[in-house]
């Protein structure tokens, strides 16, 4: 069976509807397909600012809200990434076969830095991707589900592994990308040009999959369309439309052709309306179930104890190999 690597950073208390469409609703069906593993990556959300006991409250939470959107950890690895030390010991070892000019060419660097300023910015985003680059080496990966804005990471991944297989030997199978399709982007509720995120500066455009079922409707209702009036997908005319479209689209498995075509000639309010009523029925039992996982953490850490288990087997032989062919003397 193919191995899958995918993962999310716990950068909030709650995953977004983006998270959702973007990421689990695919993890939830690849997961039967493949042998699969999911982290939640809080290394990598520790290059943003923010309170220790909280941090710990958002892995919890996320690791709920994976289970709760149906990833089953009986049957894919669902873990916590600093579980596993060897992710931090193969970025070293990673670190020291990346360019400096290389790690400096990734965009994603180069938004976040101009954005915060050098000052600001700090050596671990800097060295993001390397330890993503890890993430996925230690597990032998075939396929990474990401979105469009993560190729070049995945590109650097390839090239770090066939850099190593070449210097020292076949270690690493070379994963390929599996790249959403542009329509499972989804945008902010208020500014539908930007995509949303765990992020935004303001939380009125953004649906969180733990709201509670009137705060999703009324953001619905409020979230941003235009004067044509007609329920109509056009991305550039009509962004806003557009963006309720995909969602309505994504989370009801209808053709958006369909559903242009049972609004056509009613307001945006009903179309608006209908929309609340799928998301409210789609997040109502995810929203239940990680609460009720959240109600007895004791539980939650037990099981993301063993997956880790399960995991660290698999990268700890990975990392073996690595320290071997490299050349660092083993612990007698
Ligand atoms: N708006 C989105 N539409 C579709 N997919 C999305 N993803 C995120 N936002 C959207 C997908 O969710 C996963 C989360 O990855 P991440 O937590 O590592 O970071 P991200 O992509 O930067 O997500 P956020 O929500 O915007 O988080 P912050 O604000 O922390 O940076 C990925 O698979 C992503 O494609």
């Amino acid at each position: 069976q193919q191995r899958l690597y995918s993962g999310m950073q716990p950068s909030a208390d709650s995953l977004q509807i983006g998270n959702y469409i973007g990421a689990l609703l695919q993890w939830r069906e690849l997961q039967d397909q493949y042998d699969a593993y999911f982290s939640v990556v809080d290394l990598h959300a520790l290059t943003q600012p923010g309170d220790p006991a909280e941090r710990r409250e958002k892995t919890r939470r996320t690791a709920a809200q994976y289970i709760a959107a149906g990833i089953e950890p009986s049957r894919s690895t669902l873990y916590v990434q600093s579980h596993v030390p060897a992710h931090a010991e193969l970025q070293w070892v990673l670190s020291t076969l990346t360019g400096f000019g290389e790690a400096g060419r990734m965009t994603q660097f180069k938004d976040k830095s101009a954005r915060y300023g050098t000052d600001a910015t700090n050596v671990g985003l800097f060295t993001y991707p390397v330890l993503m680059a890890a993430d996925i080496l230690l597990y032998q990966t075939d396929v990474v589900p990401v979105g469009d804005d993560q190729k070049q990471h995945i590109e650097l991944t390839r090239d770090l592994a066939e850099r190593f297989n070449q210097r020292f030997g076949e270690t690493f199978a070379v994963p390929k990308p599996m790249i959403q399709r542009e329509t499972a982007r989804i945008y902010d509720l208020q500014n539908p040009t930007s995509k949303m995120s765990k992020s935004a500066e303001s939380d009125a455009g953004v649906l969180w999959m733990l709201d509670e079922p009137k705060v999703s409707a009324k953001k619905i209702m409020r979230a941003v369309t235009d004067s044509e009036g007609a329920v109509r997908f056009d991305r550039d005319e009509k962004p806003g439309v557009s963006n309720l479209l995909v969602i309505y689209s994504a989370l009801t498995g209808r053709e958006i052709t369909a559903i242009e075509d049972e609004y056509a000639g009613r307001g945006y309010g009903d179309f608006k309306k209908g929309l609340a009523e799928v998301v409210v029925s789609e997040f109502e039992p995810v929203r239940a179930r990680a609460l009720e996982l959240l109600d007895d953490p004791a539980e939650l850490d037990r099981v993301l104890a063993s997956n880790a288990e399960r995991a660290a087997c698999v990268a700890e032989k990975t990392l073996a190999d690595v320290y071997d062919r490299i050349g660092l003397l083993r612990r007698g």
